[in-house]
């Protein structure tokens, strides 16, 4: 709890240009905690030199996804929107938690073998510690709740493991948190290979549709989404193609895969593809003009960096405080 209020943390990588899964899995969500909660929102750019990085990409990145926060709607008077290399605390804690999780759990991790499959050449440390800097990221806050897409649930529970066995071994620490995955959008699938995950770093443009993407681009990138030989717009097992175009319709449309399948019974897919692109491209119109907006103005987001980074370092700092002293730290 923080001013009476349970506490909310989440963190986007700055590795790419951000997609309509990282959109509808995470981003577009993150405003409707405000209100009721005490929220942490994170560029979380340490993760993402797991992976390598052209640097000058990187910070024109992190500026991109900290304005893409505020043009999904994140006021930073009412939440803490911040960049996780500005708050030491993070590394700090990490490397503390490392020493409480274990290999095999690290092992067990979707992503670090989906990761390393895709980055033969450097399977680096970091890449296996991703999840207990994750864990760090969360814990410091005393979070409760952790809004994210279906991918990000694994690390979640590697957070609960890791806090409730920090909380067995030295008595209450860490709140223990919990994923709160949305029901229409946890997990948008690739254009091109329907059974991937859409993700912000996939080399194949047209597998990706990005939330800063032209009208005509997104219009095209569903044109050419890949379907099946079928014809019916109907969910079903074996059709991941459509599965997943009627998933993102639903999930920017708000309307039920039922209602989708009767609005366009008797029509083909290339109808509904051209719909499904419409309906994407007009919803994210004005994501993409308040994005405008605050990216042209670089001094007013090193001003949000900055008071954010203020405001979690100090609430990190006393979490990080209470761990030194429990592990028997001189403080
Ligand atoms: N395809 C997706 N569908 C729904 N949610 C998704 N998320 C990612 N992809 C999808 C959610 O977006 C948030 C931010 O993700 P991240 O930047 O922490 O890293 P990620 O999960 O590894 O996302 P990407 O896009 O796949 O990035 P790269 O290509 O760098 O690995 C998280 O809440 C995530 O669940």
């Amino acid at each position: 709890m923080q001013d009476g209020r349970k506490v909310v943390f989440s963190g986007v990588q700055p590795s790419g240009n951000l997609t309509i899964g990282n959109y509808l899995g995470a981003i577009k969500n993150f405003s409707g905690f405000s209100d009721e909660y005490k929220c942490y929102y994170c560029v979380v750019d340490l993760h993402s030199i797991t992976v390598r990085q052209v640097p000058a990409e990187l910070r024109k990145r992190t500026y991109d996804t900290l304005a893409l926060y505020l043009a999904c709607g994140l006021d930073p008077d009412k939440n803490t929107v911040f960049v996780q290399s500005h708050v030491p605390a993070h590394a700090e804690l990490a490397w503390i938690l490392d020493c409480y999780t274990m290999f095999g759990e690290l092992s067990r991790m979707t992503q670090f073998k989906d990761k390393s499959a895709k980055n033969a050449q450097n399977i680096n440390a970091g890449l296996f510690t991703y999840p207990s800097l994750m864990a760090a990221d969360i814990l410091l806050y005393q979070t409760e709740m952790v809004p994210v897409g279906a991918d990000q649930k694994q690390h979640v529970e590697l957070a609960r493991d890791i806090a409730i066995r920090f909380n067995t071994i030295y008595s209450d620490t860490f709140v223990v948190p919990e994923p709160s995955i949305i029901k229409t959008g946890h997990k948008i699938m690739s254009l091109a290979e329907p059974e991937k995950k859409m993700s912000k770093s996939d080399s194949n443009e047209n597998a990706v549709v990005r939330i800063l993407d032209t009208k005509d681009t997104i219009i095209r990138k569903f044109r050419r989404a890949v379907t099946d030989s079928g014809s019916e717009i109907r969910f079903a097992e074996g059709k991941d193609g459509i599965n997943n175009l009627i998933t993102i319709y639903c999930a920017f449309t708000g309307k039920t895969v039922e209602e989708t399948e009767n609005e366009f019974s008797g029509m083909g897919y290339a109808e509904f593809k051209a719909a499904v692109g419409e309906v994407c491209a007009d919803s994210l119109a004005p994501v993409q003009e308040m994005f405008a907006k605050y990216s042209s103005d670089k001094g007013f987001l090193e001003s949000v960096m900055k008071r954010g980074a203020e405001e979690a370092s100090y609430s990190a700092r006393k979490t990080l405080s209470k761990v030194k002293r429990k592990v028997g730290f001189i403080i």
